[in-house]
């Protein structure tokens, strides 16, 4: 996975480079500043005072000396003064700078941590998109390996929309699928006990839909699948059989070709490493991990009848037993098609992520 919020202390990260969020001396400080001097040990010190401090938004290179890392890629962030002050652009420019040095070191793996957002006090929620937007940015024409390390799982702080909404739509099915198992349990009374008093109609209490036909309903009943339904509905019977035996590579590469998108794109949307791309693309009976084939259903923005019929040819399903299908579910339904602001999401449920 090129890119992936993890939660860890940085220092014990084995990557080719860490980035440290220092300040302007580049003498050590608090926080993640502190945690890496510590664990880097003394001489870390002595090369960071040769190197005679750091402008914010610049970054410097020493070594790693005792940490399992190569390198340490010392950048400046900085300091929240509400936003009016260059803070973003400054920000970014951290982001950028530590991975130029990075891939002029000819690192397969970075870590960051959330710089700016402790001490110097940028929000966390703004410090993680001028991240999350930075990494993506880099990783569209760069192959590299970028962790994103959070401390604690309060350090990610994702869209706080998209959050709810998500967490309202699990909230909906858990109830539903609830109120099917109380159904399904005065069903059984019912059966046992005979006829509860004051229920005029006792035929209601066998009509519980399948699980899969309520999503499904669902779909049939969403504005923004109706004309893709319909589309799909308007193919000839031979469009149907070909389409039928399709395999997941010639489904995917379908769906590119239709939508106009590059492998490079696509790949990157995904969060899916390159080689792996090209490993499908060139082995028509590739059958991805479940994860990779979500994420190529979210990059490549299908409806929910059009992602169901991908994982299929992978061997998988969409099931409300999966709190991480729930939400790709919700995602696929309502057009949000970020696979990064989707692992925010799942990394803060504490879901396994997308990509591969
Ligand atoms: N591993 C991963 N993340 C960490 C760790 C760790 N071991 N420790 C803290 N964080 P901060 P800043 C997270 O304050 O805001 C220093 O004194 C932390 O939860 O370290 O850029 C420097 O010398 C937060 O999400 O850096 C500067 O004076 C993120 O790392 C000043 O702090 C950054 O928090 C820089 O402040």
């Amino acid at each position: 996975m090129p890119f992936e919020i993890v939660r860890n202390d940085i220092t014990r990260m084995r990557v080719d480079a860490i980035v440290n969020a220092a300040n302007n001396s580049l003498l050590g400080g608090g926080g993640v500043d502190g945690a890496i001097h510590r664990a880097a040990g003394p001489q870390l010190l002595e090369e960071c005072r040769a190197l005679g401090g750091c402008k914010t938004g610049e970054a410097k290179l020493t070594r790693g000396y005792r940490l399992p890392c190569k390198y340490v890629i010392h950048t400046v962030g900085p300091i929240w003064r509400g936003g009016s002050e260059g803070e973003e652009a400054l920000l970014a420019v951290c982001y950028r700078n530590a991975l130029a040095i990075a891939r002029q070191q000819g690192c397969d793996s970075v870590a960051f941590p959330l710089i700016s957002a402790g001490v110097y006090g940028y929000p966390k929620d703004q410090a993680l998109r001028v991240a999350a937007t930075e990494i993506e940015r880099f990783l569209q024409e760069a192959d590299m390996m970028i962790y994103l390390v959070a401390y604690t799982r309060d350090a990610i702080v994702p869209d706080a929309r998209l959050f709810g909404e998500v967490a309202a739509y699990i909230d909906d099915v858990y109830v539903r699928e609830h109120r099917d198992f109380g159904r399904e349990a005065r069903r059984s009374q019912y059966l046992r006990d005979g006829a509860p008093r004051g229920v005029p109609d006792p035929g209601s209490l066998f009509r519980r839909p399948h699980r899969e036909d309520n999503a499904r309903n669902e779909t049939v009943f969403s504005e923004a699948n109706v004309e893709r339904l319909t589309a799909l509905q308007g193919e000839t019977p031979e469009d149907a059989q070909t389409r039928t035996a399709e395999t997941f590579s010639e489904m995917l590469i379908r769906k590119l070709e239709e939508k106009g998108m590059s492998d490079m794109a696509c790949t990157a949307r995904a969060n899916v490493d390159r080689r792996l791309f090209g490993k499908i693309r060139n082995n028509a009976g590739y059958r991805p991990a479940k994860q990779t084939a979500l994420a190529f259903a979210i990059a490549l923005e299908l409806s929910l009848e059009e992602a169901r019929e991908l994982l299929v040819k992978a061997g998988f399903s969409l099931s409300h037993g999966d709190k991480r299908d729930i939400v790709v579910e919700y995602c696929l339904i309502n057009g949000h098609y970020n696979v990064t602001s989707i692992n925010e999401i799942l990394f803060k449920l504490d879901l396994q992520p997308l990509g591969y």
